[in-house]
């Protein structure tokens, strides 16, 4: 049977920031990554993504904030292979993706694009209750999107044949932990995570003892979350972030994603802690650093951060649901 009508799907996810984090794919396994994450959905920041399948053909296109983009197109058709795939038939697909965040400079943007694009790849092909293939719709685009998919506290675990499973562990009201994102810089990275996490793995003589590492992390921050354990969860949080990191410096040539505010955050984030505030930092891929903080020391974190020479924007606010469908 054919289709002659143009469809169309649309949905918002936010963006996720993991706190045990997937840094490394397994090779030859497609887009899988080579170890399990743990994330908070951040419920402030969002992507909101349209896809129109036409049946009649053409070029799949991609416009991202308003600008047709083609660096991001093949990543953008990996995502909906599998919806295609299952679909048969599907058409040209025209993608418009917007965030109201700053792209691709360490805000997890492909997280929160390609769980928004999987899920409305789905709707518009009536694929939606498939919650497993919208997953792997997910997965393909990016490793850390099926994280974008599922609210507050988000576990993904991947066993040795490279099973793997996403799913909350904790709805946001069942803790309710603050977020502050302090914006050092805006525009692109230098080095995007797919081509660091892949230089790293290749050339960092630090990467098996990262990769081996990661199981207990991500045990023990289980268990920290399970118990609202916020000491726990920060101490492991911040060495996880740190070996990620070191492990990328180790890399040949180095990667180096942090700047001069990025480094003055964290101490002062330290300091924070160290006079006994409930406030722990991470850092992705990028030079902007996200404190986690309980509710009542939030105006605190976000004035000291604020402060900090080099901040350009303070953004803050708390964990999220997962993604969801607009309209329809
Ligand atoms: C994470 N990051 O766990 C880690 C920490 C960045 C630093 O997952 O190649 O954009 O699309 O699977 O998901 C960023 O990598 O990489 C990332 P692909 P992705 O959040």
């Amino acid at each position: 049977m054919s289709r002659e009508d143009v469809i169309q799907g649309d949905a918002i996810a936010h963006p996720n920031v993991a706190l045990v984090k997937y840094w490394g794919k397994r090779p030859a396994r497609g887009n899988l990554p080579a170890m399990g994450s743990l994330s908070l959905s951040l419920g402030f920041l969002a992507t909101r993504t349209t896809v129109r399948f036409d049946p009649a053909g053409g070029q799949d296109t991609l416009t991202l904030n308003g600008s047709r983009n083609s660096r991001d197109l093949k990543r953008m058709q990996d995502c909906l292979a599998p919806l295609r795939r299952r679909a048969a038939e599907s058409g040209s697909a025209t993608v418009d993706s917007r965030n109201d965040f700053p792209t691709g400079a360490g805000l997890a943007s492909s997280a929160s694009g390609m769980a928004a694009l999987a899920l409305a790849g789905a709707s518009a092909l009536g694929l939606v209750e498939d919650l497993d293939l919208v997953g792997r719709s997910a997965m393909a685009g990016s490793g850390s999107a099926p994280r974008s998919l599922h609210g507050g506290v988000v576990l993904l675990s991947i066993d040795p044949e490279g099973k793997w499973s996403c799913a909350s562990v904790l709805a946001p009201e069942e803790w309710p932990l603050k977020v502050v994102v302090a914006v050092t810089q805006t525009g692109p990275k230098q080095t995007d995570s797919r081509s660091g996490m892949e230089l790293t793995r290749r050339t960092s003589p630090f990467y098996k003892a990262w990769l081996e590492s990661q199981k207990a992390d991500l045990e023990d921050a289980g268990r920290a979350v399970a118990q609202r354990d916020f000491g726990r969860l920060a101490e492991l949080s911040e060495g996880n972030c740190l070996r990620m990191h070191a492990t990328a410096m180790g890399a040949s040539p180095p990667l180096m994603y942090f700047n001069g505010a990025t480094i003055e955050c964290m101490h002062r984030v330290k300091a924070l802690a160290r006079d006994g505030r409930s406030v722990f930092f991470t850092v992705d891929a990028g030079p902007q650093v996200k404190a986690i903080c309980l509710p009542d020391v939030l105006d605190e974190v976000c004035d000291a951060l604020g402060r900090v020479p080099g901040v350009q924007q303070v953004l803050s606010g708390d964990l999220g649901g997962g993604a969801r469908l607009v309209g329809g």
